[in-house]
């Protein structure tokens, strides 16, 4: 996969979009800094425009709260006295949802939480494209809801679940994740999250910066070091501001492959350059896995990926198209399943 990957990246961009492979590179590198020391923190209706709030700071404005208690409660302290350090993980093939749903008392409908002894600093939304993964996502709900509380973060879990079983398309669904999130709250940070990928450190903040971050750094499936350098693939995340500043993901990448690439590119096309956390907290673990049978691999990503400096302002939140079937707040989750149609449209001829 990874050789795919870098292909996705390489070959393709100097193929057909004309620039000159080190003039690429030399842009598309500046785009990229590493982060030398951790300083450990509906309606059924298509919707073809997304208009962001803007916002003038990333942390959180006590005014942003839900206003329950806001003047009774402190702020939390910068940094949470919960959080440790390595998390142990494993994957007991006996753990319920039930089990999960049991353990977790203090998630609201939805999958809604917020400190009960301080107020939150960061209010982040977490998005997660679905289909047919439940097994991995109660493992990911039970290691997720613990390790947000312990960062003592107001958040709340996504799950857009794509109807029927035509060929998947992640980046379409997070679009919509990110339309129907923000309708809900004036998130300031949005995290799109592979089902199944866990994070293996409490010092991950599940927090946005400065500028566009890619968390899911070091994974145990590539020895827990990048696949490439400009790899930008499993869990990210964007300011609102930051994901209208992309125009927000692409629409057409239906089925495997290189959306995450065009997302990486994306960041440097709009000026801004990502961020990454430490080789040591930005460590998930991967739920082995094999392809998805309605995920097969995009024939057609390499040429997508190449037009992106092209097509990125036409092709994204101002243009996206879905259909919401249906809204549930579960206990553990706010499950957003929606219709996204096919290559030709939303309602296309039988
Ligand atoms: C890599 C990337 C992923 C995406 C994919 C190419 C990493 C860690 N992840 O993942 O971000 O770019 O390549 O498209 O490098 N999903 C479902 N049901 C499906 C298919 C996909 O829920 O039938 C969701 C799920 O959240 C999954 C994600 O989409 O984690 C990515 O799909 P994958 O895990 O099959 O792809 P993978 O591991 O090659
Ligand atoms: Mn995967």
């Amino acid at each position: 996969m990874v050789n795919w990957k870098i292909m996705c990246f390489f070959m393709v961009v100097v193929i057909t979009s004309g620039l000159s492979v080190l003039q690429f590179w030399d842009d598309f590198q500046k785009g990229f800094t590493y982060r030398k020391k951790d300083n450990v923190g509906t309606s059924g209706q298509n919707h073809t425009t997304a208009k962001m709030p803007t916002e003038g700071h990333v942390d959180a404005n006590p005014e942003l709260s839900d206003g329950k208690n806001k003047e009774v409660l402190p702020l939390c302290p910068m940094t949470s006295p919960l959080i440790g350090g390595a998390i142990n993980v494993s994957f007991p093939s006996e753990l319920t949802l039930t089990q999960v749903e049991q353990k977790y008392p203090h998630v609201e409908l939805g999958g809604r939480y917020h400190p009960h002894d301080c107020q939150a600093r960061h209010r982040t939304a977490i998005i997660i494209p679905h289909r047919d993964r439940e097994h991995h996502l109660k493992f990911l709900l039970y290691y997720l809801h613990p390790f947000l509380q312990r960062q003592q973060l107001e958040y709340s879990i996504y799950v857009i679940h794509q109807a029927g079983n035509y060929t998947f398309n992640k980046a379409r669904l997070m679009n919509a994740g990110v339309r129907e999130a923000m309708q809900e709250e004036k998130w300031e940070c949005l995290f799109f999250h592979d089902v199944d990928l866990i994070p293996e450190d409490d010092r991950n903040n599940y927090v946005c910066e400065s500028n566009p971050k890619h968390a899911a750094i070091a994974i145990n499936k590539f020895g827990y070091r990048l696949p490439y350098r400009r790899y930008f693939g499993g869990v990210t995340a964007f300011t609102p501001l930051q994901y209208s500043k992309i125009n927000g993901f692409p629409n057409n990448y239906w089925g495997w492959g290189c959306e995450d690439d065009d997302i990486g590119l994306r960041v440097s096309l709009a000026g801004m350059r990502v961020i990454r956390p430490s080789m040591e907290v930005g460590r998930y673990k991967m739920i082995r896995h094999s392809r998805d049978k309605g995920n097969t691999a995009n024939q057609l990503r390499y040429r997508y990926l190449a037009k992106t400096p092209l097509t990125w302002k036409e092709d994204g939140m101002n243009t996206t198209e879905y259909e919401v079937l249906s809204r549930e707040h579960l206990p553990l989750y706010t499950n957003i399943t929606v219709n996204v149609g096919t290559e030709a449209g939303l309602h296309p001829p039988p």
